[in-house]
């Protein structure tokens, strides 16, 4: 039970605002919890404590298991950190909410709204008043009796000692100040406490805050509090306690949570397209594509997954007294590294299923999506999926290199062949179940029996769609010599009638990189491509404005040699070449390292069909390209991964069979 004295409390809420809004200094020296505590601004009522107080107060929040000293390597100061959102299980909503009322007292739901600004972005005041109702069910808040004269009652925490009193002088009902500090696991009722904290950590915060800039304009939206190494290992021990619960449930009411989360998804689907919008640059249009595409993929799931992993009976090969079942275990915890360019796609791909099917996931948003993230997760913890079953660690690689080191059972990464090699080759000796989704080098052929312009539509549609942006985007464009000339000057017109510009504008078409370190690799393939004799027939360089831009791109005269032929774009640039017939077509295609897809355009499904069987790719495209479907496994070859995602395949890859081999 947390009862905190006012010192306490106005000590753990500078730890908690600190944690969030400042990241870059934090943990928290003595001077500048001091500083922190009697700062003038954001604080209610406004203190002058001396060390000797702070000291004090920050024995009793260790004592109660809230905070802890860490002292980084080499360093003599210890500082001090919190731990409260293990502590009470709070979601980020929850963790906002209480920080705001320690700091500055009773307030109204619109004084928190507004107060809760740099902390978390509340969608409008219902949500603000869904998380306060979440924290009163848990006794940690209580809302008082609206004061004369006053439009809102305002709402107070209980976890400070002497709220009663305040309560009771507020006319309402004295209650006990109780607020559960979870050592509860869910549903098990278990109490084990967690290990007993070592007096001081080493602080290995290498990364301490990640900034989230908008590519259009390089404008920082925000900063947000990178997890560090012990707080990876403290989230995974979270979810290590959580998870026989979860997979305790029936399957309905896993099911029930995710279709709550799916049908809160759907009602955001607006301000969660525009987060992703303002991340990562995707156009507008395509953001809420694929936001609503999302929605089908959990349907499916939700009403699949319970038949999968049903236990069943087995004919036995030959007739005998033993009776053969199979059951599906979930894996236990899911470590989910995901990628930026679809991440509804990427993310929820692998993070629905694995709940569902019993696991307790830790999921890694690319650092380049982290808000998107952060968002999934809030609404899936807003939906009732508990807190420490869906966990975000937030960063880049050493956030992604710290979660794979941890005590994981499964890597579900999605991202480069480099990194995801590395991250196999760091699991391997525990023999960590690894799935990866790498890069794509796909490539189209059109055969000489097309309609030109609508082919040149929808291979344009392949390539540029997301700002070439994808893993299975078109990446090489091979043509029948026969209508070559015809195509390329048709291609041309497309690409060139794209508009490129602002992604919140609903016309455009191709919008801002969402990695400024890609422009370096399109100039150089560009260079590269041109310096061997191939001709820019549009575009071919960086657009002169803030933030990442390139223009879309079409090279002719290319040929296997040139970097933009072999390795992975993930642009808008695109090379044309010549083949003289099929043959040279499939070989063409065929000629690279990865295997992710491949695209015949052709009048004819059958000529199609032969040249797409013998191609070594995990998706085969006739007239379409970049598209995956949640009933088909979705896997890469060579260099594009390993391991089946989406489909009943992808399902089970969440799972483990256990044969019975049941005898009289
Ligand atoms: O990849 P990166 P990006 C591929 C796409 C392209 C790449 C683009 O083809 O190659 O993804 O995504 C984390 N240990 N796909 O640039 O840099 C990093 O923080 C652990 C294929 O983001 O490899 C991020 O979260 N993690 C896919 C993630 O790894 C580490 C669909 C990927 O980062 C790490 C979409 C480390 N040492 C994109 N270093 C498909 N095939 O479906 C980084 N990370």
């Amino acid at each position: 039970m947390i009862e905190l004295s006012s010192e306490e409390a106005r000590v753990l809420g500078c730890l908690m605002e600190k944690a969030v809004t400042t990241p870059d200094n934090y943990p928290l020296s003595v001077n500048a919890l001091i500083n922190a505590c009697n700062q003038s601004t954001n604080r209610d009522p406004i203190v002058a404590y001396d060390e000797a107080t702070v000291e004090r107060a920050l024995d009793g929040l260790r004592e109660k298991r809230v905070s802890r000293r860490v002292r980084a390597t080499g360093q003599r100061v210890v500082k001090h950190r919190h731990v409260v959102d293990e502590a009470l299980q709070l979601s980020v909503p929850e963790y906002t909410v209480l920080g705001v009322l320690l700091l500055r007292g009773a307030q109204t739901p619109g004084e928190l709204k507004q107060r809760a600004e740099r902390w978390h972005t509340f969608r409008s005041l219902d949500d603000l008043e869904e998380t306060l109702q979440r924290l009163a069910d848990k006794d940690y808040v209580r809302q008082l009796e609206r004061r004369p004269g006053q439009k809102e009652s305002r709402w107070m925490t209980l976890i400070v000692t002497g709220a009663e009193a305040a309560f009771a002088a507020a006319g309402a009902p004295s209650v006990a100040a109780r607020a559960s500090v979870a050592t509860e696991v869910d549903g098990e009722g278990s109490n084990r406490d967690p290990m007993p904290a070592p007096a001081v950590e080493p602080d290995t915060r290498v990364e301490r805050s990640l900034e989230v800039r908008n590519p259009a304009t390089d404008e920082l939206i925000r900063s947000v509090a990178v997890t560090d190494e012990r707080e990876v290992e403290r989230k995974v021990e979270r979810a290590r306690r959580a998870q026989p619960a979860w997979a305790a449930r029936s399957y309905d009411e896993r099911a029930t949570l995710l279709r709550a989360f799916r049908d809160l998804l759907e009602a955001e689907t607006e301000e969660c397209a525009q987060i992703t919008t303002r991340e990562m640059g995707k156009p507008i249009v395509q953001s809420r594509n694929e936001v609503r595409a999302v929605l089908d993929r959990v349907d499916w799931n939700v009403e699949h997954v319970g038949a999968v992993i049903a236990p069943r009976a087995v004919a036995a090969a030959a007739p005998g007294p033993v009776e053969e079942r199979v059951t599906y275990e979930p894996v236990g915890l899911v470590a989910h590294i995901s990628a930026w360019n679809y991440p509804y796609f990427v993310g929820l791909g692998a993070v629905v299923p694995a709940l569902l099917t019993g696991n307790a996931v830790l999921y890694k948003p690319s650092e380049h999506a982290t808000l998107t993230g952060l968002r999934i997760v809030d609404i899936m913890h807003r939906a009732g999926i508990p807190v420490d079953i869906v966990q975000t660690i937030v960063g880049s690689g050493a956030a992604g290199a710290a979660l794979v080191s941890a005590e994981i059972d499964m890597v579900c990464f999605t991202g480069s062949y480099e990194t995801g090699r590395r991250v196999a080759r760091s699991v391997a000796d525990r023999l960590v179940r690894v799935q990866l989704e790498l890069g794509g080098k796909d490539g189209a052929y059109v055969c000489d029996d097309v309609d030109v312009d609508s082919a040149a539509l929808a291979v344009a549609e392949g390539a540029f769609y997301n700002g070439g942006q994808s893993c299975s985007a078109i990446e090489r464009v091979y043509v029948h010599d026969a209508i070559f000339d015809r195509f390329v000057d048709a291609f041309v017109d497309v690409v060139g009638a794209y508009r490129t510009g602002d992604p919140d504008d609903e016309h455009t078409d191709v919008g801002p990189l969402a990695r400024a370190a890609q422009l370096d690799v399109l100039d150089a393939q560009v260079g590269d491509a041109v310096a061997k004799g191939a001709r820019v027939l549009c575009g071919g360089k960086r657009i002169d404005r803030p933030g990442a831009w390139f223009e879309p791109t079409v090279l002719v005269d290319v040929d296997p040699s040139m970097s933009v032929m072999r390795d992975e774009t993930f642009g808008p640039v695109v090379g044309l070449q010549r083949v003289r017939d099929d043959t040279e077509a499939r070989l063409s295609l065929d000629d690279t390292e990865f295997g992710l897809g491949g695209s015949v355009f052709s009048a004819e499904r059958t000529r199609a069909e032969r040249i797409l069987s013998r191609l070594e790719v995990g998706n085969a495209y006739w007239n379409r390209s970049d598209r995956s479907s949640v009933t088909l496994p979705w896997s890469g070859r060579r260099h594009s991964g390993m391991g089946v995602s989406m489909s009943e395949s992808g399902i089970r890859a969440f799972v483990r069979e256990k044969a019975w081999h049941l005898g009289p």
